[in-house]
């Protein structure tokens, strides 16, 4: 059985999960923090135990240069077990969280769900370094900004959220190195994170952690598929409808199907040929 709880980080590059898990564990610069050029200051998976919890943070899955160490980081979190309290760390843009936070919390939770959790009401998301116009919608902003929360009827959605919470933007914090959030906003992150039950998973479980591309492939292929399905079944009731009046034609009277027929000869032409119905055959 899983033991021990797990807060795992996830988010882009730059949102604020390596200032935000050394203010949760209390450590000024346990986790590396600050500006980063080009690309994500964290670069591979970094677990640290404190207080007898086990704490990782992760490089930001959508940075180009490093998609796939992210994607292996988070996975490597995984795999590390535990009960996982997972937060995603979402930065907003004109009111809306990016695109790219949305695609990193699908996959993830498809991750997830791919290898048999539910993921339901057991994961966090923390809007950080908001405005304070941000703050002032942060009602809107976390209800509506996130799609896959809003994909099918309440209680039957597969990514449904534990909870969310909006972060204002710290100036004391701004663009500095490992600095730490104020003690009050780390006694409301830890909060809310409590308040969410953890995903038990044990050591060694393996995740898949696809690409975008990949991703964007599979989908194609599953439509091709069901494409092909779909004309195949066509095709079949086709036959079948076909040799029902075939055999009706012969069993009221089999003059009027002689091959001697040009209508009944142009329609054995048709793809339904080859089951070799009795028309042709006077
Ligand atoms: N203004 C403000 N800046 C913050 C806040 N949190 C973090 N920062 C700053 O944002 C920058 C990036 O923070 P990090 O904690 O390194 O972000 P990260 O998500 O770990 O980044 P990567 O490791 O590069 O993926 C740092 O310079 C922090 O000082 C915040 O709440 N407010
Ligand atoms: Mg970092």
């Amino acid at each position: 059985m899983p033991v021990g709880e797990h807060i795992v980080v996830v988010g882009d590059p730059g949102a604020g999960k390596s200032t935000l898990l050394s203010t949760l564990c209390g450590r000024t610069g346990l986790f590396k923090s600050g500006i980063s050029v080009g690309r994500g200051l964290t670069d591979r998976l970094r677990s640290e135990v404190v207080d007898g919890r086990l704490y990782s943070d992760t490089p930001g899955l959508n940075d180009p240069l490093m998609e796939q160490a992210a994607a292996d980081a988070i996975a490597g979190a995984i795999q590390l077990g535990g009960n996982i309290k997972l937060v995603f760390v979402l930065t907003v843009e004109s009111g809306r969280a990016r695109q790219s936070n949305l695609d990193t919390i699908q996959r993830v939770l498809d991750a997830l769900i791919e290898v048999g959790h539910d993921v339901r009401g057991r994961y966090t998301i923390l809007f950080n370094k908001m405005t304070p116009d941000e703050m002032a919608i942060s009602d809107v902003l976390l209800s509506e900004s996130i799609p896959l929360l809003h994909t099918s009827e309440p209680g039957s959605n597969p990514y449904e959220v534990g909870k969310m919470l909006a972060i204002p933007r710290m100036s004391s914090v701004a663009d500095v190195q490992d600095k730490m959030l104020p003690p009050e906003l780390r006694r409301e992150v830890e909060g809310v994170i409590e308040g969410v039950p953890a995903i038990p998973i044990l050591k060694g479980t393996v995740v898949c952690m696809d690409s975008l591309e990949q991703r964007h492939e599979q989908a194609v292929r599953k439509l091709e598929r069901s494409h092909h399905e779909d004309l195949s079944q066509q095709k079949q009731k086709i036959d079948a409808d076909h040799e029902a009046r075939l055999a009706a034609g012969v069993r009221s009277g089999g003059g009027r199907t002689s091959s001697s027929s040009p209508r009944r000869r142009r329609k054995s032409q048709g793809p339904w040929q080859s089951t070799g119905g009795g028309v042709c055959h006077s």
